[in-house]
C-alpha cells in the first residue's frame, strides 16, 4: 500500500496548500481505534491544563530586563497565545500559512507556537545556530509569510539576518523580534490583541514542520500533526513518568524534537508540569537553576552529559532534586552511562529518537545493565520495529542491521520531497531510517552505527552532501567529501576531504572554513578539519568510498 503523494504547493501563493504522504485510512482508524489519536490539537490540550489548574506555573526563564527571572501560570500562558493569535490574525497569518520560528529558550518560545497552533498556522522549527543559508532556504521552500527571532542571542544579531533573509525571500511579509530592541522590525510584544475566536484546527492536520537530521544537500521538512505528536508526548510523559510536580529544565534548544517531546517542554505540559527555559548549557549556568528551581528532570546530549558527569561532584549547587537524565541525540558511551548515577545522583534515561517520529527509551525501571548497555524500546505496542539487511531482508534477532520503522506517530513521507520519499520509505510505508542496530532479547535496541551519509556531532546532525556542495562552490575546490571522524568529547567530529583545482591559486584549510561559513552556514557544519588530497579512494566499481576515508582518518 503506497500513500498518495498530493502534488506540490503553487509557487508565490503564501497560504498554498501543503503537501505531504499521510497515513492510509485503514492505519488511521486502527490508531483512532486503539486510542493513540485522540483527537486533541496542542491549542485544546492548552485550554485544558489552564482550565483544570489555571494558577499553576506553566513556564519560567531567565530573559526578563538583566535576565532576571519572568514566570507565567497555565492561564497566561493560554491567554497570551490567544491574545498573540489575534495579532496575527489581523496582521493576515492564518490557518495553513508557514512561520520560520527561530528562538533561544525563552518563554515566547511556547507562547509562539501555542498562538501559531491556535490559529492553524505552521510553525517551521529552525535552530538559533542556523544562518542565512539555512533560514532562506526554509522561508523560500516553505513560502513562509512570518519569521520570529531574538534581537540578539550568544553574540549574534538576528535583526541583520533578517534583513538579509527578508530581501531575499518575496513571500515573506512580516520579521517579528522577540527582546528589547526591534530594530527595523515590528516587537513580538506589540502584536498582541484582544482575543478573537477561532475555530479548533483539525487534529489531523498538519500542526508543524519539524527538520530533517538528513543526509542529502538540504535539509528536509517533517509534517507532524496534532494527533501523531500528542500521542508522542503521551507515550513520553508517562514513560518519563512526569506529572503535575515535575519541573523539566529545557537545555537543549528548545525546537529539537528531543527537548521539545522526549518528553521535552511540551510533554512537561501535557502532564501539567513546569517548563524551566535554560538559556545556555554550561553547568555553571544549568546547575543555579536546577537548584533554585527544583528541576526533577531534563535531557541532554552526550557531550554535555559528560560536562555534567565531570562538573557536578565539585559544584556547590544542590542537585538533589534532579531524579531523571535523559541523554540521547547520539550514542551514549557505556563507560559513560555507568557514570550518571555517580555523578549526578539521579537515574539515567536514554533515549533514541528521530524528528521523524519513532522514539525508544529505557524504562525507570529497566534493571541497571539494560539501562547502561541499551538505548531503549519504542513509546508504542504499535511501533513497527524491522532490521532488515541490504535488499530489506528481515535478520534474525540480534544481528545488526539497518532499521525501519512504522507507527502512529512516524511519519509517512516528507513535506514536499516526492522522490526523496520513494527513497526514505518502502513501498508500504515503513521509514527508513538509516541507523543500524540490533535487538536484545527483551526487545531493547542497541544502535550500532549508521549507514545514512551524515555527520552525528555530539547530537548535532551535519547532512555531508550539504557540506560538500558549499565547499565545491570554491573556485579552487575541485572535489570535496566530507566524513565523521572520532572525537574523544563530540564523539564525532567531521573532516572535509578536498582535492584542489590545478592551475588555479591555493586555497588554505583555513581560509576554505571561513568560505564555508561566510556562505551563511551555521556553525557546528563548518568542518572541523580539512586535508587535501590527490585522489578519494574508489570502491570495486569505481564510486568514491566513504568508508576507505574515514579509516584514513582515523590512521592520521
Ligand atoms: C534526535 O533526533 P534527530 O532527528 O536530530 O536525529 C535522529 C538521529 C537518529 O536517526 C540517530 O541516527 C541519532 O539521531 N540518534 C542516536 C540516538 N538518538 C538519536 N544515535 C545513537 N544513540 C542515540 N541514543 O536526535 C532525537 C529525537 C528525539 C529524541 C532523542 C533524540
Amino acid at each position: 500500500m503506497t500513500a498518495p503523494t498530493p502534488a506540490p504547493p503553487a509557487p508565490g501563493t503564501g497560504s498554498a496548500p501543503y503537501a505531504a504522504p499521510t497515513w492510509p485510512a485503514a492505519f488511521a482508524e486502527r490508531y483512532r481505534a486503539a486510542g493513540h489519536w485522540e483527537g486533541l490539537t496542542f491549542g485544546a490540550m492548552l485550554r485544558g491544563r489552564a482550565s483544570a489548574h489555571p494558577d499553576r506555573v506553566a513556564v519560567v526563564d531567565r530573559a526578563g530586563p538583566g535576565g532576571t527571572r519572568r514566570s507565567w501560570t497555565y492561564a497566561e500562558l493560554d491567554l497570551r497565545a490567544d491574545r498573540l493569535a489575534a495579532g496575527l490574525a489581523a496582521r493576515g497569518i492564518g490557518a495553513g500559512d508557514r512561520v520560520v520560528v527561530q528562538l533561544p529558550n525563552v518563554a515566547e518560545f511556547l507562547e509562539v507556537i501555542f498562538a501559531l497552533f491556535r490559529l492553524g498556522a505552521l510553525p517551521v522549527f529552525a535552530l538559533p545556530a542556523h544562518r542565512e543559508s539555512e533560514i532562506t532556504y526554509f522561508c523560500s521552500f516553505t513560502g513562509a509569510v512570518a519569521y520570529v527571532v531574538p534581537d540578539t542571542h550568544a553574540g549574534f544579531d538576528y535583526r541583520t539576518l533578517g534583513t538579509t533573509v527578508l530581501a531575499r525571500c518575496p513571500e515573506l511579509r512580516h520579521v517579528l523580534v522577540a527582546g528589547g530592541d526591534a530594530g527595523p522590525f515590528e516587537a513580538l510584544s506589540d502584536v498582541p490583541a484582544e482575543p478573537v475566536d477561532l475555530p479548533d484546527p483539525d487534529p489531523s492536520a498538519v500542526a508543524f514542520l519539524q527538520l530533517s537530521g538528513g543526509s542529502t544537500g538540504v535539509p528536509k521538512l517533517i509534517p507532524r500533526t496534532h494527533d501523531d505528536y500528542v500521542c508522542s508526548l503521551r507515550g513520553s510523559a508517562e514513560i518519563c513518568a512526569l506529572d503535575e510536580d515535575s519541573v523539566y529544565l529545557c537545555v537543549l534548544p528548545a525546537a529539537h524534537n528531543f527537548p521539545l517531546s522526549s518528553p521535552g517542554s511540551l510533554g512537561t505540559l501535557y502532564a501539567g508540569g513546569r517548563v524551566v527555559m535554560c538559556p545556555q548549557p554550561a553547568p555553571d549556568v544549568a546547575f543555579p537553576l536546577i537548584q533554585d528551581e527544583g528541576v526533577t528532570v531534563t535531557g541532554l546530549v552526550p557531550p554535555l552529559a559528560l560536562a555534567w558527569i565531570d562538573a557536578a561532584p565539585g559544584s556547590a549547587h544542590d542537585l538533589s532534586t534532579l531524579d531523571v537524565l535523559l541523554v540521547g541525540g547520539a550514542r551514549l558511551s557505556d563507560e559513560a552511562a555507568r557514570r550518571v548515577r555517580p555523578a549526578l545522583g539521579c537515574t539515567l534515561q536514554q533515549v533514541f529518537g528521530m524528528a521523524e517520529g519513532l522514539v525508544c527509551y529505557t524504562r525507570l525501571d529497566d534493571d541497571p545493565r539494560t539501562i547502561v548497555t541499551t538505548q531503549g524500546r519504542p513509546i508504542s505496542p504499535d511501533d513497527e520495529i524491522r532490521i532488515v539487511d541490504d535488499a530489506d531482508e528481515d535478520l534474525p534477532v540480534g544481528t545488526t542491521g539497518h532499521l525501519l520503522t512504522r507507527g502512529p506517530y512516524t511519519i509517512r513521507g516528507y513535506w514536499n520531497a516526492p522522490d526523496h520519499n520513494a527513497r526514505a520509505f518502502t513501498e508500504d510505508g515503513f521509514y527508513r531510517t538509516g541507523d543500524l542496530v540490533r535487538l536484545t532479547p527483551s526487545g531493547h535496541l542497541v544502535v550500532e552505527g549508521r549507514a545514512k551519509d551524515q555527520i552525528n556531532r555530539g547530537g548535532e546532525k551535519i547532512a555531508a552532501e550539504e557540506v560538500e556542495n558549499h565547499l565545491l562552490a570554491h573556485p579552487s575546490v575541485h572535489d570535496a567529501n566530507v566524513v565523521g571522524e572520532f572525537d574523544p568529547y563530540l564523539g564525532e567530529r567531521s573532516c572535509a576531504y578536498v582535492i584542489r583545482r590545478r592551475g588555479v591559486e591555493e586555497v588554505r584549510a583555513l581560509a576554505l572554513k571561513r568560505f564555508v561559513r561566510d556562505r551563511g552556514l551555521a556553525a557546528y557544519k563548518v568542518p572541523d578539519r580539512i586535508v587535501f588530497v590527490d585522489a578519494f579512494p574508489t570502491t570495486g566499481v569505481g564510486k568514491i568510498s566513504k568508508k576507505d576515508l574515514r579509516a584514513e582518518s582515523a590512521d592520521t
